[in-house]
């Protein structure tokens, strides 16, 4: 299982209690930007995290890849790709670089869904929830085979249990 979370917007305490409770459990930690923290905070061990449209630190890369129990996760903020318009500039650029899963930010709103064979998965904000769900909130990946278990949870770790996914 791995853990996404995004836009903490200067709440480096979230970062940290999220980062604490899965640092042993978790094969892989994300965050998909705006967190609004230097890009050299010792937080960020242990953690992938990219720049958002508000981090102006330029130690940030606006993509990344990795790795993880043998998926292709890419990761983005998604402003680059205006994922508050929908999802179809960001799938285009999952395609080019052979993504399984595909992670990203910037909407503050929860999304799990799969695309041409290509899951994506939004985990909300852990500070600054918008739209349905006013939950500060992260997700939890799990592969199953070829199927994927996306588990929201709130900031208790408890799972929300209307954004409970299998896909
Ligand atoms: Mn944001």
């Amino acid at each position: 299982m791995f853990v996404v979370m995004s836009d903490s917007h200067y709440d480096r305490d979230v970062v940290q209690s999220i980062k604490s409770k899965y640092l042993n459990e978790a094969t892989a930690i994300f965050h998909c930007g705006d967190s609004e923290l230097p890009s050299s905070d010792e937080i960020w061990q242990g953690i992938t995290v990219v720049a958002g449209n508000c981090d102006y630190d330029s130690g940030y890369h606006d993509f990344l890849t990795q790795e993880v129990e043998g998926k292709k996760v890419l990761i983005t903020h998604g402003h680059l790709f205006y994922v508050g318009l929908g999802l179809d500039r960001y799938s285009y650029f999952a395609e080019e670089k052979n993504a399984d899963i595909a992670l990203f930010g910037h909407i503050h709103q929860p999304v799990a869904q799969k695309i041409n064979n290509i899951l994506y998965v939004n985990p909300g904000s852990v500070a600054q929830p918008r739209g349905k769900y006013d939950i500060k909130m992260y997700a939890i990946i799990e592969i199953e085979g070829e199927e994927f278990k996306v588990s929201y949870r709130n900031l208790q770790h408890e799972p929300i249990p209307e954004l409970q996914f299998r896909l």
